[in-house]
């Protein structure tokens, strides 16, 4: 199976405009405690990390860029480039990001709190974590 989740987010888009309306806990899988965004990129990867607890969704309101993500056991990689999706991130699942655009928005709604001892870092840990 896949670890691409995409879910297809509440469109309410009509002939002014396009609008989405996300609700915790309804829309998407956990209730929200945290947002932030990830705009202005150089094009250097970004992640490479993998978190115990946190799951996420991740919406690119803007240009594109790739993920990979990996169980440990797979790798699997989506580009993503619609503000109509979002890509969900389960917890220990190790994330990189790739080849942003220049005009690339990542909005990011998080299950948890920002918490540094959430992270594993390490990719050998990671796969003493899911060994
Ligand atoms: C993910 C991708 C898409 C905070 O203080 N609070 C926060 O909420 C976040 C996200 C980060 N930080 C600090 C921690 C680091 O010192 O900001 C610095 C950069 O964060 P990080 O290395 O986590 O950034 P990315 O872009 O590599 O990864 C982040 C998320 O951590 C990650 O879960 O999926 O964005």
């Amino acid at each position: 199976m896949s670890l691409i989740k995409l879910i297809n987010l509440p469109n309410l888009s009509d002939d002014r405009g396009g609008l989405i309306a996300i609700e915790s806990d309804q829309s998407i899988p956990f209730e929200i405690k945290r947002v932030y965004y990830i705009f202005n990129t150089a094009n250097k990867p970004r992640g490479f990390h993998a978190h115990k607890d946190l799951k996420q969704l991740v919406i690119c309101i803007h240009g594109q860029c790739r993920f990979v993500l990996d169980n440990g056991i797979k790798k699997d990689e989506i580009i993503l480039n619609s503000p109509i999706q979002g890509l969900v991130i389960e917890s220990m699942t190790w994330r990189e990001i790739h080849e942003f655009s220049e005009d690339c928005i990542l909005l990011v709604l998080a299950s948890e709190y920002y918490d540094e001892s959430d992270y594993i870092r390490d990719y050998d840990e990671f796969l003493e974590f899911v060994k």
